[in-house]
């Protein structure tokens, strides 16, 4: 008998964490519909979507989870964790609190989510380059630090926010005791294949 693993498709939840303001909606929405809007707010927190890519050849479905402002309170909870295979750390490169902030939420998601997750730390709105106030170096000494890829991204520009969802994919997909988890969770449900044509499309 084949396998149904052939034909379908993993899904892969990965959730976007950091201080309030620092583009985490904005880089879902650039790289879910490839659009920006100057002020999102919180109140418009993009809760969950899945996007359709490809990875090696094979359909992925990517479940991402954003907060819709419980980050103002810090009051992120388990069920926000669950399952997920990996964690985008955002802060903004022109304030120095949001990367203040980042041991915050790194305690918060090695308390809560499950262990070996694959994490992104990034620094975003580099298109301020004037206004910028964390050098690369240090993202990059940070991220070291805490065992995590650093990329810089624009959410408004589109600078490498392709390139951050693709890769962060891609290392949970090579990871064995990620893959694991997402034949265990309950939101890791091998899916029918997606029409080619619905690519990068959320729903
Ligand atoms: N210049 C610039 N502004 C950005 C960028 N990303 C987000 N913003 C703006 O920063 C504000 C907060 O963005 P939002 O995505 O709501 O942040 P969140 O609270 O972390 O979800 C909004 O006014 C966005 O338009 C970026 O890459 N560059
Ligand atoms: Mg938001």
């Amino acid at each position: 008998m084949e396998s149904s693993k052939q034909f379908g498709a993993h899904k892969i939840k990965i959730v976007i964490i950091g201080a309030p303001t620092v583009g985490k909606s904005s880089l879902m929405k650039r790289f879910c519909d490839g659009t920006f809007t100057f002020s999102i707010g919180p109140t418009i927190g993009l809760a969950e979507r899945t996007i359709n890519i490809r990875i090696h050849d094979k359909d992925i479905l990517l479940n991402i989870w954003d907060t819709a402002g419980q980050e103002n309170f810090r009051v992120v909870n388990k069920l926000y964790y669950k399952n997920t295979s990996g964690a985008i750390i955002v802060f903004d490169v022109t304030k120095r609190e949001s990367f203040n902030d980042l041991d915050w939420w790194i305690k918060d998601l090695t308390d809560n989510a499950p262990p070996n997750l694959k994490n992104f730390l990034v620094g975003n709105k580099i298109d301020l380059a004037d206004q910028r106030i964390i050098p690369t170096k240090e993202g990059q000494n940070f991220a070291k630090r805490h065992d995590m890829e650093y990329l810089e991204t624009s959410a408004k520009e589109g600078t490498d926010v392709e390139k951050l969802f693709q890769v962060l994919a891609e290392k949970i997909l090579e990871d064995k005791s990620a893959l694991s988890r997402l034949s265990r969770g309950s939101d890791a449900l091998l899916l029918q294949p997606q029409p080619k044509e619905k690519a990068k499309k959320c729903c």
